[in-house]
């Protein structure tokens, strides 16, 4: 089964441009209830982000600006992705090593957390991210 699962937002455009609204409980496109927000944008150029998994943590993130290249990580499989598209919202489970390459200048990636920030619950050492999805 693949990594990659995107939510497709509605674009609520008219001829003054676009806009995505993301509404908790409504159509229930984003299967968590979201108790964090956070975005990444000046990202320098030739900078790497990521390189962790979360125990108990889902997140979507919406590149709402430019692009970068996603990779995700089962400890089985790998697969990598753009987000380059502002209505296209990858789904980042837990237990997932997730790291972010290529950032453009102008990327600003959004990201819809379910949980609060913890750092306990971080898996920052990819040894340790493989003993634990192997348990
Ligand atoms: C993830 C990827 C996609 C906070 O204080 N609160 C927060 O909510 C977040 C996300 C971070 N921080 C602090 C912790 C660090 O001192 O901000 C600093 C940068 O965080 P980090 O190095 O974890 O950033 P990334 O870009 O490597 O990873 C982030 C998220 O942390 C992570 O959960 O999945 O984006």
């Amino acid at each position: 089964m693949s990594l990659v699962k995107w939510i497709d937002f509605q674009s609520l455009g008219d001829e003054r441009g676009s806009l995505v609204a993301v509404e908790i409980g409504m159509d229930k496109a984003v299967p968590f209830d979201i108790k964090r927000v956070y975005y990444i944008y000046h990202t320098e150029q030739g900078v790497s982000r990521g390189y962790h998994a979360h125990k108990n943590l889902k997140q979507v993130a919406i590149c709402v600006a430019g692009k970068c290249r996603m990779v995700l990580d089962d400890g089985a499989n790998r697969e990598e992705v753009w987000l380059d598209c502002p209505t296209k919202g990858l789904v980042i489970e837990d237990l997932v090593w997730r790291e972010m390459h290529d950032f453009s200048k102008d990327c600003v990636l959004l990201v819809l957390a379910s949980e609060h920030y913890d750092e306990s619950d971080y898996i920052r050492d990819y040894d340790d991210f493989l003993k634990q999805v192997s348990q």
